[in-house]
């Protein structure tokens, strides 16, 4: 590779110095090195989360004097525990020339935090509840942005969702947080119109976009396990199958 480029950025106009922070340090040496590591590729689909996202606020409506409240985000952990047991290989890591396959359920969610980007992770997701795994969640977020969370609480996961639903966006390529094999990202669902065989009807379609390692995973399995993992948010009784 060529050497960084050194510039004299100050030839051009003003500029200010800032020291990296220390979880940007950290996260941005993993970054690149499952960046250069890993031979990714992303496939992009789309689930309609109509039904789900009205059953999320009606449930949330009833609830909402116990202060409890759900996220579309676990259930997306919650259908991501039920594909990877429909695919095993997604729920792996390459150790030599062996793949190791997990019996566990840990997955790790992206979190946005004022110094960076940490993943906390949500053990045992097939044991937990929507409403355990939202408060979980809650709890966990709050301590990444407080600088809080402890080393064991960001290990152990075997698959991620890196969610920006609650900013914006289509699309995105998510880097696979080694020596995990795959990524699942989700973008903010809109109403988009669907043809029904008859008509084209309003439906609330979340965007998805899942990165997976060409060495473990190949691209009719990354297809399945979208597909999958959209109709299980498409209706959720199929979780219980
Ligand atoms: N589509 C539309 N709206 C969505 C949505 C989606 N896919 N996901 C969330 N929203 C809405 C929610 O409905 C919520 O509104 P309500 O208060 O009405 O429920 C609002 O956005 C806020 O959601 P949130 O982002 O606070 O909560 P969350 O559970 O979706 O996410 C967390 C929690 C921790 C994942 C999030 O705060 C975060 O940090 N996201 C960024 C992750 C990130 O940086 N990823 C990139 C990694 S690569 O650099």
């Amino acid at each position: 590779l060529l050497p960084w480029p050194k510039i004299d950025f100050a030839k051009f106009g003003p500029v200010e110095r800032k020291e990296l922070g220390r979880i940007k340090k950290i996260s941005g040496a993993n970054l690149h090195r499952n960046w250069v590591l890993i031979p990714h590729v992303t496939n992009h689909d789309d689930a309609d989360i109509t039904e789900l996202e009205a059953f999320r606020v009606q449930f949330n409506k009833e609830n909402d004097k116990s202060g409890i409240k759900v996220t579309m985000l676990a259930f997306m952990i919650r259908a991501a525990v039920a594909a990877l047991r429909k695919f095993p290989e997604f729920n792996a890591s390459i150790d030599g020339e062996q793949l190791v396959l997990k019996n566990y359920f840990h997955i790790g969610f992206a979190a946005d935090t004022p110094n960076g980007l940490m993943v906390p992770v949500i053990r045992d997701a097939d044991q937990k509840g929507i409403v355990q795994i939202s408060q979980e969640m809650a709890e966990l977020a709050k301590k990444a942005r407080d600088g809080k969370l402890a080393p064991a609480e960001m290990s152990g996961a075997g698959f991620s969702i890196s969610s920006l639903g609650g900013i914006g966006g289509r699309y995105f390529t998510p880097i696979i947080n080694a020596p995990e094999v795959a990524i699942m990202g989700v973008c903010k669902s809109r109403l988009e119109p669907q043809w029904d065989g008859k008509q084209f009807v309003p439906r609330l379609m979340l965007p998805l976009s899942l990165s997976w390692d060409h060495r473990v995973i190949d691209g009719a399995a990354a297809a399945r396990f979208n597909l999958y993992f959209a109709s299980l948010l498409a209706d959720m009784r199929r979780i219980m199958m």
